[in-house]
């Protein structure tokens, strides 16, 4: 069931200007998270300053942007930045404008190319996207290629999250830059997703013909992409006043804006999209008397914590929470549940509490093959003296260990057959288990293998794993499996 809630009143909200203190665990439903602070600082030489894009890279580091221009490698363990490229005599960084997203190459050991989208001034505010290298003897990026340019920006609304498919295209959202005829203007490449080779061409088969950047139409400013295991693109992005989305991204999709806000729901709106071509409806939208400001998403696919495995978690900036967001595992287009994290006040009364965040403005999110998360707080926007601004914040689950049994659930058996096996092989899952996400870990507790258990009886071709023990592990809240599969030569 899609939700949306009413308010029957509009609060005024106040500021916390208490400063909260930092927690050293979080509770999760049965799962507690330890807390730690990877790195924090206000644009010290240590520090970092308006983290906008953290991804976890191959080389098992923290990959990030920062708004006013900086790249960083960050270890994770450590807490030690290191400055891959220095674009602050570059960027235009004013208000949202600045570095933005960034996208390591999905298959980075072979082809070190890392992707960024930053806004400059060039007879006013432009964005561009850019292709570097990754040097690793001289550890810094060079060789930039420079894929789109002159893209309009602004202060604000300039989007720009980026994402590479399997295709090995790549896509970028653009915002309206505050010119609202822009996003249904087909010959515009603002208010857009726009895809891309990764040398900057075209691709071919691009839905609005092989001349045009364009793969969907209609947005005011999205800044959350994520493709998620059962094929589908989900997207978050903002609303003005009201009406944050939640979306499922279509190649050649109209997404409405600005003669639709949030649900095709009023009678200019219904005679709007009767009009477009492939109008697309949100799955969700937060909420239709105020707004959150969701930014970045990811699939959580990992059992060390069960609660959200199978399920996309959300990072909101000014209602200050992580949101869990369950879709439905037929097909994937309704959303049937969702939660509230890390913010008591906000979960308790969703349209009316800000400020109140346990770690403040959430902007980014990323995820280690472990299985632990990882959030990057914003700085200060809403009121002043956030305690966690700036900051890198690692959430673990201490009590997982990749070989063992979670005692919190009741371990069913799964059956394995041939096991030892090096090809096709049986997975026979317990009814407990149906719509679980399962995972295959390697002893270093690194995913080689994820997905859904749609049928109790799958078979799944192994024969490109390296020989060795791994672990077939599947969770939900009330069931686990754990077992044995060995890859013999
Ligand atoms: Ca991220
Ligand atoms: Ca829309
Ligand atoms: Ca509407």
């Amino acid at each position: 069931m899609t939700r949306s809630f009413t308010l029957t009143s509009i609060s005024l909200f106040s500021f916390i200007l208490t400063a909260l203190a930092q927690p050293s665990t979080v509770t999760v439903g049965n799962t507690t998270l330890d807390v730690r602070v990877v790195i924090q600082g206000n644009n010290s030489t240590n520090g970092i300053d308006i983290p906008w894009e953290i991804q976890w890279g191959p080389d098992d580091y923290i990959w990030m942007t920062e708004r006013y221009g900086r790249v960083s490698r960050l270890n994770p363990e450590t807490g030690v930045r290191t400055t891959i490229l220095d674009l602050t005599n570059t960027v235009y960084d004013n208000s949202e404008a600045g570095l933005l997203g960034l996208q390591l190459h999905p298959d980075f050991e072979n082809t070190p190319q890392v992707f960024l989208a930053y806004t400059y001034n060039s007879g006013g505010v432009k964005e561009r996207i850019v292709r570097y290298n990754y040097n690793s003897t001289s550890g810094m990026l060079e060789s930039p290629l420079t894929l789109v340019e002159g893209i309009n920006g602004n202060t604000t609304h300039i989007g720009c999250r980026l994402l590479i498919l399997p295709d090995n295209t790549l896509l970028a959202t653009t915002g309206d830059y505050q010119e609202q005829t822009s996003p249904q203007n087909e010959n515009s490449v603002s208010g857009k997703i726009l895809r891309m080779n990764l040398d900057g061409s075209i691709p071919a088969d691009n839905p609005f013909g092989p001349t045009s950047y364009l793969y969907s139409i209609g947005h005011r400013n999205a800044q959350g992409m994520v493709l998620a295991p059962n094929g589908i693109l989900y997207s978050s992005e903002h609303g003005p006043s009201t009406n944050d989305e939640f979306n499922i991204i279509v190649a050649g999709g109209n997404y409405g804006w600005p003669n639709v806000e949030g649900f095709c729901n009023t009678g200019s709106e219904m005679t709007a999209c009767n009009a477009m071509t492939d109008y697309q409806d949100p799955l969700a939208i937060w909420y239709s008397s105020s707004t959150i400001a969701p930014s970045d998403l990811i699939w959580y696919n990992h059992p060390a914590i069960p609660e959200w495995q199978g399920k996309m978690l959300m990072t909101v900036l000014k209602a200050e929470h992580l949101k869990v967001i369950e879709v439905d595992n037929v097909d994937g287009t309704t959303v049937v549940d969702e939660e509230i994290l890390f913010n008591t006040a906000h979960a308790n009364n969703p349209t009316s509490s800000f400020n109140q965040g346990t770690f403040d403005r959430l902007r980014d999110i990323c995820m280690a093959p472990d299985g632990r998360v990882f959030l990057a707080t914003s700085g200060p926007s809403w009121g002043t003296s956030l305690t966690w601004a700036n900051s890198i914040v690692e959430l673990k689950n201490s009590s997982y260990s990749p070989l063992g049994i979670d005692e919190a659930t009741k371990n069913v058996h799964t059956q394995i057959y041939p096991n030892p096996t090096n090809g096709v092989t049986n997975l026979v899952f317990a009814n407990e288990l149906m719509g679980a996400g399962f995972s295959v870990i390697d002893q270093l507790g690194r995913i080689v293998w994820s997905g859904v258990v749609n049928n109790r009886k799958m078979e799944i071709d192994f024969s490109s794993l390296a020989s060795g023990l791994y672990m077939v592990q599947a969770a939900n809240e009330d069931y686990t499996t754990n077992e044995r599969l060995l890859i013999s030569e």
